[in-house]
């Protein structure tokens, strides 16, 4: 068919469906779908309060709100929205800033707009000489940007707009995405496919992609974004590579995303050609403030560095007996005049000591609260270990009260059935978030650490280590997206609820037919609890495969590091299984509050989803079903594989509901989780059961393979390494 005659015919289409033909399920979309509303009285609804509207000014942001806006509304309400510059006189839709808008200007809203801050927003139904607005009022063009997209998802998840009061501002500062993307487009840990960021036609090429990944991130809050790995390459502070760092950052700005990189500790050795790259020496302290200023020239608002350093073979200020404070100083010394960051990352273990890796963070950092610069701020791992199923809070969270601490949460599911496990992840985000350190007493919880307002620190911040790839759906699982989404808007409010989270995002990522909603939130809450079943329930960790981390292998054992190992966290024996972390084993839980210890100490009293995480416990011991350990294991197992068996049953009966393209993909993925979970399951409890020694109790489906061909299993080139 020529491009002609395609052309009539989706012309044909609109004039008799009045709609765009209908566009492929493909995910590409996100939750920025903007189809026709479906709901007439909505529809209705807001054609009259939305029908004119006025963005007065031009800035690239405005321009982006006008875009936006102009996408949005066509599609929702199914015409052609007109977007003026002129205050209309008949009411409609406003949006700007008291400098942008004389509309606004007028409205007095100077004390209301006091308490959203910078990036915060008004949404509200007001009267202005008899006529009716919908206002999208803001400090500045960003807190626009942030208040058109709540609206948007007012309507995508069809929710009244007639008498709105929304005042809105983020409780973190730094919401950001981190990257672990290398310069070949390999990603560590991804596995939706290659990085986005297409470095070899940079800067030249703009990918759609990089706009549309704008567009998700600010829509959900996000402002900042880590382009590379933190096992950094030098390479990207190279002029040939800030040329194309420029590029994506220009592309960013106007979503009020600002770009970071990651430094390697050893630059200036590397691309600097020096013969150190100590962080007292004075050349080394030049050489970096020569550099940031170079990127400042590329990147006037480039937003600083993310480092890993001293920590699973990076260099860092240790390779030359300096302390991490040293380090971050160094970088933080060459920013702070151009008001840039340091992310210091506390992921970190000691190379020598032999000691539980829970407590290394801890013991490196803690004495070093108070002596970081200002514009230092420790990023730290929701839990000690590395982004496990279920983690306690990492112990650092509230013992450093003179540091700033931001939460690095992984969205990517290295350990959660990475691109085909369907784990909604936001219950475990809360479930750190809402932990109480008692740093201060009770209440004190590490959201509250992370937003600074515990210790009223001037930075705060979020990092997510993203899930995203140049699938066509960007994230692989169809699902993946629930957990970008649910990142931005826990990394914006920490306060809203999973559940919220969820609805949300199915709504406009489905539909909101509740026949739909229900069930896929119902779904989606259960799924994390349902991955730590399968995997690692009651307080297991580490038992995963071998470098590609997919899959059960908890018989690792004899490798270059104890604590690289399997046999070394769950510490099965023919008495029980779980590490001791208290006072009679590695006494880990000496680095919380007495309060936390009190909860944790007592394997009678300790809640029984960290059980094993704390305590050796006897094979014998009874829990709270009443059955044995070894018995309740095995139950756990078995749950989680029944549970996804019920979602996908609940999936199947959604096939008329959900899009085929979609509900395919889902549909898929789940037999893969399936499959997965009964090998986690059986490799697991066969090979617990040589300690054990005890039968898997009747009535309890058996474990189909042996021990041997489960130990057998390697895949090859798994994603992601
Ligand atoms: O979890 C481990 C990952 C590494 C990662 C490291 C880190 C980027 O397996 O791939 O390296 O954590 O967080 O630095």
């Amino acid at each position: 068919m020529s491009k002609k005659i395609v052309f009539c015919f989706a012309f044909l289409v609109v004039l008799i469906f009045g709609q765009k033909p209908a566009q492929a399920e493909d995910g590409y979309r996100l939750w920025q779908r903007y189809d026709l509303i479906q709901n007439k009285d909505l529809l209705k609804q807001y054609r009259k309060t939305l029908g004119n509207v006025t963005v007065q000014g031009s800035s690239p942001t405005l321009a982006v709100v006008k875009d936006e806006l102009d996408m949005a509304l066509s599609g929702l309400l199914g015409s052609k929205v007109t977007i003026t510059d002129n205050a209309s006189k008949k009411g409609g839709l406003v949006a700007g800033t008291p400098a942008t808008s004389s509309l606004i200007k007028d409205l007095g809203l100077d004390q209301k707009l006091k308490e959203v801050g910078q990036e915060g927003f008004l949404l509200l139904s007001q009267k202005h000489k008899g006529n009716a607005y919908t206002v999208i009022a803001a400090n500045s063009e960003k807190g626009v940007l942030y208040g058109t997209f709540h609206l948007l998802r007012l309507l995508q998840t069809q929710q009244d707009i007639q008498n709105l009061n929304v005042s809105n501002s983020p409780k973190t500062k730094l919401r950001i995405l981190n990257h672990w993307d290398n310069l070949d487009r390999t990603v560590e840990r991804g596995y939706a496919g290659f990085s986005i960021w297409d470095w070899h036609k940079l800067p030249d090429y703009i990918d759609q992609r990089y706009i549309d990944y704008a567009r998700a991130n600010a829509s959900v809050g996000i402002n900042g974004t880590v382009l590379t790995n933190v096992n950094a390459n030098s390479l990207v502070l190279t002029p040939e590579y800030l040329k194309k760092v420029k590029a994506l950052a220009d592309v960013f700005r106007p979503y009020g995303i600002k770009v970071y990189l990651t430094a390697r500790f050893s630059s200036p050795i590397e691309i600097g050609k020096l013969k150190t790259a100590d962080p007292l020496n004075p050349e080394v302290k030049a050489w970096w403030k020569n550099k940031v200023n170079e990127i400042y020239t590329y990147v006037p608002d480039f937003g600083g560095f993310t480092v890993k350093a001293n920590s699973e073979g990076q260099p860092g200020p240790q390779n030359y007996n300096r302390s991490h404070a040293d380090g971050a100083n160094l970088l933080a010394e060459a920013l702070a005049p151009k008001g840039g960051v340091v992310m210091w990352r506390a992921f970190v273990y000691d190379n020598n000591v032999p000691d539980d890796r829970h407590k290394q963070a801890y013991t490196e950092f803690k004495p070093l609260d108070g002596t970081f610069q200002g514009n230092v701020i420790v990023q730290v791992k929701n839990g000690a270990i590395d982004f496990q199923p279920r983690e306690p809070f990492h112990p650092l969270f509230g013992a450093m009260p003179k540091t700033p601490l931001m939460m690095e949460f992984q969205i990517t599911q290295e350990y959660l059935g990475q691109g085909t496990h369907l784990a909604y992840l936001a219950p475990m985000f809360k479930e750190t978030l809402e932990s109480d350190t008692y740093a201060k007493g009770q209440g004190s919880t590490v959201a509250k650490v992370v937003d600074g307002s515990l210790d009223n620190h001037a930075i705060s911040g979020m990092a997510g280590v993203a899930n995203i790839g140049n699938d066509i759906n960007w994230t692989s699982h169809p699902f993946g997206q629930a957990n970008w989404y649910a990142f931005g808007r826990l990394a914006w409010d920490h306060a809203l609820t999973a559940e919220d989270i969820a609805d949300e995002w199915i709504k406009m990522t489905f539909s909101g037919s509740p026949s739909l909603v229900t069930p896929i939130r119902n779904m989606m809450m259960a799924s994390r609890e349902t991955v730590v079943n399968y995997m690692t329930p009651m307080g297991l960790h580490h038992l995963m495969g071998w470098d590609h981390h997919y899959g059960p292998a908890p018989w690792i054992k004899d490798k270059p590091r104890a604590d690289w190992t399997s046999v070394y966290y769950h510490r099965a024996d023919e008495k029980g299984i779980g590490f001791d972390r208290t006072k009679t084993g590695s006494n880990a839980l000496s680095q919380y509050a007495p309060e936390v210890q009190a909860q944790w100490e007592n394997p009678a009293t300790c809640p029984e989803d960290v059980l094993l995480w704390f305590h050796h416990v006897a094979w014998d011991a009874k829990t709270k079903s009443g059955r044995t350990l070894w018995d309740e294991l095995c139950y756990r197992y078995s749950g989680g594989v029944d549970s996804v068996r019920t979602m996908q049953k609940t999936w199947n009966a959604l096939a008329g509901q959900v899009d085929k393209e979609r509900h395919q993909q889902v549909k898929q993925y789940l037999a893969i989780q399936e499959k997965d979970a009964r090998w986690w399951r059986d490799a697991c409890l066969l090979y617990f059961q040589t300690f054990s020694k005890r039968p898997i109790p009747q009535g309890l489906e058996q474990p189909q393979g042996t021990l041997e061909e489960y130990m057998k299993i390697d895949p090859k080139f798994a994603p992601g390494i």
